[in-house]
């Protein structure tokens, strides 16, 4: 998900895959030093706090390695079989799926001792073109996927509340191929000015020249890529996507600084539009806000609020994700929800209609010595 500023060829079927979670081990991800510090004689007192870095921490990593190494298999497959002509119901259902599989959780979407404990961080977003970011079908969607179509496919993995957070974009037509170079330069050049102390806005000026940088040719018309300035990066907090930081894509003046042990999605998104998204269409993302809320004043809605707790928490659900719980007239009471304030809605963020916007992203931490990228693949 994202913040506003506000292979091998054989086709890894999730039934193939290990069924017994705890077999899954996470390796570690790429490790990248700070370019940004030159002297190598303070290399050891931070590598020391790493190397006695407490339980709990270990902890943290390990779970982020595994969310991550679960993320990579369930990648590769739905890579695997993406094709023109599936619905996008088809494709997020083999992500989801693939993740439930994975995790270990059972067929109502839940760990069967552990609730709430890992599983799918977030719905699976298919935004299509100049959708950027947020849609997911809700049921009854027939959206078919085309061979000119421009695709994010946005999905999050978690264990014990620790989120991978990670997307690529998937075309068939060679025409988008600057379109999609743009954007993971660009990402990878976020990545690589991440840093403990560094300034969000110092991050943002470095991607917004190398995404501008490059040009792309489609139907005869040449576009300047251009960054969708209102969406950013963010750090992600235990059970919490968004965990209040925002990682801009532009300079915007920000100085507010990373910090050592931070957990950031790092995300950018190229744009031939106006580079600009607002919200538009239909809903399907939601998720219950952090923190004390009123209680639901329709008893409808605190029955539903009572399943969203304990399915999701403040984990990031859609509707499809209520109507496999057997909640399949929700409407009326999420709304109320969402007007109470008590859950928050994440509506689809378009650019002008016309436009292709494209989007890669990979979760890392700062360690105190060097940056883990624990997302990375040899994919992207
Ligand atoms: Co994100």
């Amino acid at each position: 998900m994202v913040a506003e500023a506000k292979i091998d060829e054989a086709v890894v079927e999730p039934a193939d895959v290990v069924p017994v979670v705890e077999d899954i081990e996470g390796n570690e991800g790429e490790w990248v030093e700070y370019h940004q510090d030159f002297n190598l004689n303070r290399v050891t007192d931070e590598e020391k706090r790493y190397l006695e870095r407490s339980e709990e921490y270990e902890q943290r990593c390990n779970d982020m390695r595994k969310g991550a190494e679960i993320h990579r298999r369930v990648r590769k497959n739905v890579m695997n079989k993406i094709k023109p002509g599936m619905t996008l119901t088809e494709i997020v259902n083999i992500v989801e799926d693939g993740t439930r599989k994975f995790t270990g959780t059972d067929a109502n979407g839940d760990h069967v001792d552990r609730p709430k404990s890992q599983g799918v961080a977030f719905p699976t977003g298919v935004s299509l073109n100049h959708c950027a970011a947020h849609f997911t079908p809700n049921a009854g969607d027939k959206t078919v996927l085309q061979y000119e179509d421009v695709m994010k496919l946005d999905f999050g993995v978690h264990v014990n509340g620790y989120i991978i957070d990670s997307a690529f974009t998937v075309t068939f037509d060679p025409q988008y191929d600057n379109l999609l170079a743009a954007v993971k330069e660009a990402t990878n050049t976020g990545i690589k000015e991440a840093g403990i102390d560094v300034r969000l806005t110092d991050i943002g000026e470095a991607i917004q020249e190398v995404m501008e940088s490059y040009e792309v040719e489609i139907n005869g018309k040449t576009h300047q890529v251009k960054p969708c300035r209102n969406l950013c990066g963010h750090n992600i907090g235990p059970y919490s996507i968004h965990g209040g930081k925002s990682v801009p894509i532009v300079k915007n003046g920000d100085n507010t600084k990373m910090e050592e042990n931070e957990h950031f999605a790092i995300e950018t998104f190229g744009s031939t539009g106006r580079g600009y998204v607002v919200q538009e269409g239909e809903c399907s993302h939601y998720a219950k806000k952090l923190g004390s809320h009123p209680t639901p004043s329709l008893s409808g809605a605190k029955s539903l609020l009572k399943v969203i707790d304990e399915n999701f928490g403040t984990i990031p659900f859609c509707r499809r994700y209520l109507d496999r719980l057997g909640e399949d007239k929700h409407l009326y009471a999420l709304n109320s929800l969402v007007k109470q304030g008590i859950v928050e809605d994440y509506p689809p963020l378009n650019d002008i209609k016309g436009s292709y916007t494209a989007q890669f992203e990979h979760t890392l931490i700062l360690h105190p010595h060097k940056k883990e990228i624990v997302s990375r693949g040899d994919d992207y």
